[in-house]
């Protein structure tokens, strides 16, 4: 059953413990757009080497207290951006209100997300298998949201070796996750071009070659 917070915004269980906002940024999405803008100008977008030495696929940066950084010497959180030593940038209002929001929605009730994670996908960049760990508290959730092109989210289970299951997510979508699926292996398949309706090459250039997911979490 779905439960409607107001005209746009469903709020659907799509599996135990994961949940789907379906066009959920709308009601804010300009100044969400605009502060993008700001935190990537601040610090820039980069492809970070994986502690195997290989660059990854999407190019990333952080805003918040704390940043997910990944080089020669592992993955971790950070306070400051290695590019300019210096913290990363504020996470804006709009954002923080956005995750705190969806994740009440989702029956998070005081979620204070610390750190939030910007994933720039070009046309062919993916996001392999893998769990997220480096976080403090896995009984915090996490709250992602999806920007731009169009892409097939893979939600495996707590084993990499479980089939996982294609969530196709579009420009706007948010998810909650927490509990017992917070652990879950999960990946992004190739970025195709042009597959997300609500923007077009005409409203929104970078949009219309680009997905963007912000990854909301409690690290600390
Ligand atoms: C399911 N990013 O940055 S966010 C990541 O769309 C990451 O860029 C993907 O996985 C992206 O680590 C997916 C959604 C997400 C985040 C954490 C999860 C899904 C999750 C943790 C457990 C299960
Ligand atoms: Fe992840």
């Amino acid at each position: 059953m779905d439960l409607f917070e107001n005209n746009t915004t469903a709020i659907q269980e799509i599996l135990p413990e994961v949940w789907l906002l379906k066009n959920y940024t709308a009601q804010n999405e300009p100044a969400i757009l605009q502060d993008l803008a700001s935190v990537m100008t601040q610090a820039p977008l980069r492809y970070m080497m994986t502690p195997m030495g290989f660059a990854m696929s999407a190019a990333m940066t952080n805003c918040g207290a704390l940043g997910w950084v990944s080089d020669r010497k592992g993955y971790r959180y950070d306070a400051l951006d290695p590019l300019t030593n210096k913290p990363w940038p504020i996470m804006p209002s709009s954002f923080f209100e956005l995750a705190n929001q969806a994740a009440a929605l989702a029956g998070f009730d005081d979620f204070l997300p610390d750190a939030c994670l910007i994933n720039q996908y070009k046309v062919g960049a993916s996001m392999g298998l893998h769990q997220d760990k480096n976080e403090v508290d896995f009984n915090q959730p996490i709250v992602s949201v999806s920007l731009g092109l169009s892409a097939v989210f893979l939600f495996g289970g707590l084993l990499r070796s479980d089939k996982p299951l294609k969530v196709p997510l579009a420009h706007g979508d948010v998810l909650v996750w927490g509990g017992k699926t917070r652990l879950n292996f999960h990946g992004i398949l190739p970025i195709k071009a042009n597959q997300h309706s609500k923007l077009n090459a005409q409203q929104d250039d970078y949009l219309s070659q680009h997905r963007v997911n912000l990854t909301f979490r409690k690290a600390g």
